[in-house]
């Protein structure tokens, strides 16, 4: 298998983390892609027209996107222990994570507004309340005590992304002195060699 990936990107580090924990990551190829918004890539286009990453191609050429899906295959083919196959706390990890994954897009759409759109052409309010959707996010796992001490899942991979990303593109943003138990939590995350060996390297 492939998958496309950048070490920025924390949709891809998700799936990373994802197929270390499931033991799969020996049999995945990670490919650097670039996918830089405003800027045409018809081969990466061919792969996906959303010209997004991470996906991941199977040996016999098809292709599985988005991150979620790629992590709920990879689990499948795993046994299944980062999304519960059924019961109430399976609506429960798939909503959260859905939280999780709004609060990727809107940082990163935060992100491309202030600092990949043109200088004069940038949208103050509209950057403000993609980030106000993502540090209300995180003020809503502040209080989750029941995520931040629960088992090894999907959601805790994907706060652990949410947070590296902050620290990565937003590093003054202080969600460490805003939420000190998510800093708690990504402290202890941190211990976990796939989350460590995936934080995004210096900008
Ligand atoms: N819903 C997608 C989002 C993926 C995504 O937005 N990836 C970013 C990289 S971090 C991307 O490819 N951006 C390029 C673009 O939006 O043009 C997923 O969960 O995989």
């Amino acid at each position: 298998m492939k998958l496309t990936f950048s070490p920025a990107s924390p949709f891809a580090r998700k799936v990373r983390i994802a197929a270390i924990e499931t033991g799969l990551i020996d049999k995945i190829e990670l490919v650097p892609a670039s996918v830089a918004p405003g800027q045409a890539n018809d081969e990466y286009s061919r792969i996906t027209p959303l010209k997004k990453l991470p996906v991941l191609i199977l040996d016999n050429g098809d292709v599985i996107l988005d991150s979620y899906v790629i992590v709920e295959y990879l689990d499948e083919l795993a046994g299944g222990r980062l999304i519960p196959g059924d019961g109430p706390r399976r609506w429960k990890v798939k909503t959260d994570h859905a939280l999780i994954n709004g609060m990727l897009d809107s940082m990163l759409l935060c992100r491309y507004e202030k600092m990949v759109r043109p200088q004069g052409s940038q949208w103050q309010a509209w950057a403000d309340d993609h980030w106000n959707r993502a540090w209300g996010g995180m003020a809503r796992f502040e209080n989750r005590p029941d995520v931040l001490s629960g088992p090894f899942d999907i959601v805790q991979i994907g706060l652990v992304c949410v947070l590296g990303y902050a620290d990565f593109r937003f590093a003054d943003c202080g969600w460490r002195k805003a939420y000190p138990k998510l800093d708690a939590f990504h402290q202890k995350m941190l211990e976990r060699p796939s989350v460590k060996i995936s934080v995004a390297p210096p900008a």
